[in-house]
């Protein structure tokens, strides 16, 4: 029987159309059971399990302590967990982004919980487990809140020394995603943190210090992945993958050399990627790459402390398609110092740069961030339901000011899908894709749905 069980909460909606593995309790796990302990992962969310079955799993398991990971998108749902596992562990302890950024506040929201962590985990966490499991009362663990004592985040300094994520205590069969289908998939991290500094991104768990993987250790997770467990699906989810050029090129070239045959993605910053770079990348199987473009006009991408310009978008998205690799575009609607009109230029930018795939969101102000800080500032932070489709949970922190109200952030992101994948060009030229049809007839549906469902 395990000692520890560590949960990825429930999705509330059903069936979302990406199920994407929680690398961080692979981690936590592999290094639990390096450190000794026996610990069970529930990936409830790809399981499909709602919070009593997930209780129901825990009781039969009788673990002595549970951990729930949470983002703050999915805080409602861990909450609710957590009170519904109360009776079933000796110790209940939320970490993740959510906890990472708020720190102490969870006990508030959350009084059934015994203890948070802050930050990555995999060297504290352990330590902190087995003291409680022998008895010890101690707290000066790094990361570790309770209720009377906060912490700086945990780091982990050399990513390279933790074990691979225990795959073999996750559902492997599971996970999917709409650009490998039918095939099995692993996201992987090959380097921490992002020295950049957007005023939405949430840094509270990896930080600003950017601790880069050895290329010869992240080709060996991936070989291990293919040949342990049937992964030719790999999604690179670092901070900033391409903050190293070289590093990048010499993992390209060690998949090469090992005849590694696999798919996959990445999400790069435009200013780190160039053509040679990206005909590497193209030959050692990366199939999209995905840029936060966020806006097409420079005043937005500097109220946002992008850092990058709207020539080296176009720049980067070029040499992407070059190179034969699909791209997709994260954009953010709602700013501030923009008016609708001007989002909608936003729209046709997405449009006229060709992308295969483009993501709205509402710019969203996050704990953790510097915009949640401003949105405090400003009177401008509510929370909500989402605006966009597909959005899970209603946890969702919105930027409301008297321009951009709820009504109107609604309008212009039913708006910007409409716009962009309702247009008879993008129409055929997914159609026309293998696999196409199909996936662009659910994502039709879906759309549809949501804009008959909930536009205002
Ligand atoms: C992959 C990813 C996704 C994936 C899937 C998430 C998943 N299943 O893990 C997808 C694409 C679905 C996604 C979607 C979104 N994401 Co996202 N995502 C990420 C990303 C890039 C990597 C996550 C990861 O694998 N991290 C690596 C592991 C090692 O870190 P970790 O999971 O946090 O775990 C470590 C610690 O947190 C801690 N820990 C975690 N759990 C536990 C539990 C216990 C008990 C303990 C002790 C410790 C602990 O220890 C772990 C090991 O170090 C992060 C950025 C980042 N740097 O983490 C953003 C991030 C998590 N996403 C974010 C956001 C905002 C979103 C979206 C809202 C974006 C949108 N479209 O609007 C949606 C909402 C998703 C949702 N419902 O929660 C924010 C979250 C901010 C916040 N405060 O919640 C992040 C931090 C990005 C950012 N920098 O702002 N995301
Ligand atoms: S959004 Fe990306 S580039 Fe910007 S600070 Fe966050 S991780 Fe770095």
């Amino acid at each position: 029987m395990p000692q520890i069980v560590l949960i990825n909460p429930p999705i509330p909606g059903k069936n979302p159309s990406l199920r994407i593995p929680s690398l961080g309790l692979g981690y936590l796990a592999s290094s639990l059971r390096q450190a000794g302990m026996e610990a069970a992962v529930i990936d409830a969310a790809a399981l499909g399990l709602d919070h009593d079955a997930v209780a129901r799993r825990v009781a039969s398991l009788n673990p002595d302590i549970v951990g729930i990971t949470a983002t703050t998108p999915l805080s409602g749902s861990a909450y609710q967990l957590a009170k519904a596992l109360r009776p079933h562990a000796r110790w209940l302890i939320l970490g993740g982004a959510h906890p990472s950024a708020l720190s102490r506040r969870i006990f508030e929201h959350c009084p059934e919980l015994d203890y948070g962590f802050r930050g990555e985990a995999e060297e504290s966490f352990p330590r902190f487990a087995k003291a409680l499991l022998a008895g010890e009362r101690r707290t000066d663990f790094p990361g570790l809140i309770t209720k009377d004592q906060d912490s700086p985040p945990a780091s982990v300094r050399d990513p390279d020394r933790l074990p691979f994520p225990a795959w073999d205590l996750m559902p492997m069969d599971r996970y999917r995603h709409p650009l490998f289908p039918g095939e099995r998939l692993a996201t992987v991290f090959s380097s921490r943190g992002c020295p950049y500094q957007c005023i939405f991104c949430d840094k509270t768990v990896c930080g600003a210090k950017y601790r880069p993987r050895g290329p010869r250790s992240v080709v060996a997770e991936l070989e291990a992945l293919r040949s342990r467990h049937g992964v030719t699906a790999f999604m690179f989810y670092d901070d900033l993958f391409s903050l190293d050029r070289e590093r990048v090129i010499a993992i390209c070239r060690l998949i090469l050399e090992r005849g590694l045959k696999i798919r996959w993605k990445c999400e790069c910053r435009v200013n780190t990627v160039d053509a040679e770079l990206l005909s590497w990348m193209k030959k050692a199987g990366c199939v999209q790459v995905a840029f936060g473009i966020e806006t097409a006009h420079q005043k937005g991408l500097d109220w946002l402390r992008k850092g990058i310009k709207v020539g080296q978008v176009q720049d980067a998205v070029a040499h992407t398609r070059q190179a034969g690799i699909g791209v997709l575009g994260y954009f953010i609607l709602g700013l501030p110092v923009q008016d609708y009109e001007e989002e909608l230029e936003t729209v046709d930018f997405a449009v006229r740069l060709g992308l295969d795939y483009a993501q709205f969101a509402s710019l969203s102000p996050f704990p953790g961030t510097p915009l949640y800080d401003l949105a405090q500032e400003k009177g401008w932070y509510k929370e909500g339901p989402g605006v966009a489709p597909e959005e899970y949970g209603d946890t969702r922190p919105l930027l409301i000011t008297d321009y951009w109200t709820e009504a109107r952030l609604k309008r212009i992101m039913n708006q910007a899908y409409r716009r962009f994948y309702l247009r008879p060009g993008y129409i055929l030229k997914t159609a026309l894709r293998p696999s196409g049809f199909l996936a662009l007839a659910r994502s039709g549906l879906r759309l549809l749905g949501w804009m008959l469902g909930r536009s205002s």
